[in-house]
């Protein structure tokens, strides 16, 4: 059976697209997405675009160090909770080191900062927008995408849809994002911000709610994954019917047959037991005694199954030039 595909494209993908002077919303997407929180942003390691690749050696001693690391216990045996450690832990590091790359980017300036908590101002790097636009939206692209209506349709929405989220983000309302904020920006989906939730549950709305009743039903919802799911997920005659199961079953709360805004928002924010479920996904996707605990045997075996496990900076060492950690590229919501 294949695992639902639930992605919504934010607005940060789509900027991330834009970076990459492509868009086809969904292009960079690749079938198995949907595998996991992280796998969207790596290359698959038997990609021939890429020179020099990690071997499955080196990915499983990677995985084995690792694995040391987090079989707390030393039985020598990994349960759920454990990877589920270890997810959160790796899922902060990417997140960490996507925000260090993306401000080093837009090379922000010190200056002082009047902060909602402190009397006095802070110097604090900080990004202005014009900076900020100038160097996400150039005129080089602007004229790119004005070659057809649909480009200079997509990167008008694009443009307003940054501009809104970014006053959202902007905490304290002086127009400029500290670094803290400007994380809010590129990653809503986990921000702790009503704001920001609340315009987040609105870009989903915009791409979905087609008969503008901010209520997301089923043909909608459908509609919208069949826009973001390469063709190639869709083929499996089940597929649609995973979908609605997922719709019914887990999405739509109350069941009254359509997402609220409330429900809408569940679904796009971050939610603190994904990642026991996606724990307890990877053990049971290697656990060959079923015994419900890894080995490192079933590690090293399953290790295909294992990449989202692995830092970016074991990644970086082979794909030095690739921007593997982009902004949020998908929220995949894969609860199961
Ligand atoms: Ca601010
Ligand atoms: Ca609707
Ligand atoms: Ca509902
Ligand atoms: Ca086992």
């Amino acid at each position: 059976m294949i695992r639902p595909v639930l992605m919504l494209v934010h607005s940060s993908f789509i900027l991330f697209v834009i970076l990459n002077f492509v868009y086809h919303v969904g292009a960079t997407s690749k079938p198995g997405d949907d595998e996991s929180l992280h796998e969207s942003q790596i290359p698959a390691p038997t990609s021939d675009e890429f020179q020099q690749q990690p071997t499955p050696e080196e990915i499983q001693s990677e995985l084995v160090r690792l694995y040391s690391k987090y079989d707390e216990n030393s039985d020598k045996q990994l349960s759920v909770e454990e990877v589920k450690k270890w997810l959160d832990e790796i899922h902060l590091e990417i997140t960490q080191e996507n925000l260090d790359r993306q401000w080093a980017y837009y090379e922000p300036v010190t200056q002082e900062v009047h902060s909602w908590h402190e009397y006095e101002p802070v110097e604090m790097e900080v990004l202005d927008w014009e900076k900020y636009k100038n160097k996400t939206f150039t005129e080089e692209m602007r004229i790119e995408s004005y070659n057809d209506e649909q480009g200079k349709a997509v990167w008008e929405t694009m443009l307003n849809r940054a501009q809104k989220r970014w006053e959202v983000a902007d905490a304290n309302n002086d127009t400029i994002l500290t670094k803290d904020e400007f994380k809010d920006f590129m990653w809503p989906e986990e921000s702790s911000s009503d704001a920001v939730k609340q315009r987040l549950v609105e870009e989903g709305l915009e791409d979905m709610d087609s008969d503008g009743d901010k209520l997301i039903n089923m043909e909608e919802y459908l509609k919208h994954l069949i826009t973001i799911t390469p063709e190639a997920d869709r083929v499996d005659p089940e597929w649609t019917e995973v979908q609605k199961n997922h719709f019914h079953s887990y999405l739509d709360k109350d069941k009254d047959g359509s997402l609220n805004p409330k429900e809408l928002e569940y679904w796009l924010t971050i939610q603190t037991d994904r990642h026991n479920e996606e724990a307890a996904r990877l053990v049971a996707s290697s656990d060959e005694n079923k015994d419900q605990v890894l080995s490192v045997d079933e590690i090293k075996e399953g290790y295909n199954n294992f990449f989202t496990l692995i830092s970016p900076k074991f990644w970086n060492k082979y794909y030095p030039d690739e921007q593997l950690y982009g902004p949020s590229t998908s929220a995949s919501h894969d609860e199961l």
